[in-house]
């Protein structure tokens, strides 16, 4: 899919401003060599907001596991907003050195959940064993990169390609005024596919999803909720509800449903 990879320096057609096309980092795109002009942009299969990505596949959720930096509810905000942007997700629980082995054991014991419905790795940017089987991921696809500044993605891309010597450990100042958050979003052609390391991916934002629409996106509620008793139960406090029954026998774990719960609440602060 992806060949050789040349650069050509293009700007949009004037025209496109009057026609609402807006080409974007990712677009497939026709362009006229000669006169450095993109002339038509392909239909997009997928529309990341932030940071503005057109067709991407996937994403690489990266999270900390090292305690107390990680905790499900961030994770879950993650696979909340690409169910949404109709991502496939993959989970990369990073730093797996800073732990102790009851910690390991404890986090495995949470993550056996997310495995059902993802693929779920483990891994330290000091071990090569666990990072370099990372790099099949990439053929054919474009990626990026997700997670909380400081989650380890910059360290991660260095690993896998020393080339791009990315600045890493820039947390301070990330959380800082915005100095240091760049919006310059680039592609990186690697292992047959693109990779986009992005700096803004930390900060969700669910403004335009609708509380009542939250529930189609916890994916383990799917088949569930089609035994509610009413068809659009929100699985708060309507009767015959087969979420909450799930949550009592242990098919849905607490932290899911309390994640849903406060989601969901946001959304509704959201409305007033
Ligand atoms: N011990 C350990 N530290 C890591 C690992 N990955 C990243 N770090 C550290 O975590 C900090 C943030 O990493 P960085 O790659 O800049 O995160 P980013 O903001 O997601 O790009 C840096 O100080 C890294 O050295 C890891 O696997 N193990
Ligand atoms: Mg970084
Ligand atoms: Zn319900």
């Amino acid at each position: 899919m992806f060949d050789g990879v040349d650069e050509v320096p293009c700007r949009p057609r004037g025209l496109f401003r009057h026609q609402a096309i807006d080409p974007r980092v990712g677009d497939t795109v026709t362009f006229e060599k000669k006169e450095g002009l993109i002339t038509a942009v392909d239909e997009r299969h997928s529309m990341l907001k932030r940071p503005p990505v057109a067709n991407v596949d996937q994403a690489l959720i990266l999270m900390s596991a090292n305690p107390p930096e990680f905790s499900t509810i961030l994770l879950d905000r993650f696979l909340v907003q690409i169910a949404i942007a109709e991502i496939d997700g993959i989970i990369i629980m990073t730093k797996m050195d800073l732990l102790s082995p009851d910690q390991t054991k404890a986090l495995k014991e949470t993550m056996r959940f997310y495995e059902r419905y993802f693929d779920v790795r483990y891994i330290s940017k000091h071990d090569e064993k666990t990072t370099e089987p990372l790099k099949s991921l990439f053929k054919d696809k474009l990626t990026v990169f997700a997670g909380q500044t400081g989650a380890g993605k910059s360290s991660l891309i260095n690993v896998l390609s020393p080339d791009l010597n990315l600045k890493t450990g820039e947390i301070s100042k990330a959380l800082g005024r915005g100095k240091h958050t760049t919006r310059h979003v680039e592609l990186w052609h690697r292992f047959d596919g693109f990779i986009v390391d992005t700096p803004g991916f930390s900060k969700l934002s669910f403004e335009d999803l609708d509380k009542e629409a939250l529930r189609d996106y916890f994916i383990e509620f799917k088949d569930v909720q089609a035994r509610c008793k009413f068809r659009t139960c929100q699985h708060l406090n309507e009767p015959g509800c087969a979420v909450k029954d799930a949550l009592e026998n242990g098919d849905i774990p607490a932290h899911r449903y309390q994640s849903y719960q406060k989601i969901y609440e946001e959304l509704r602060d959201l409305e007033y």
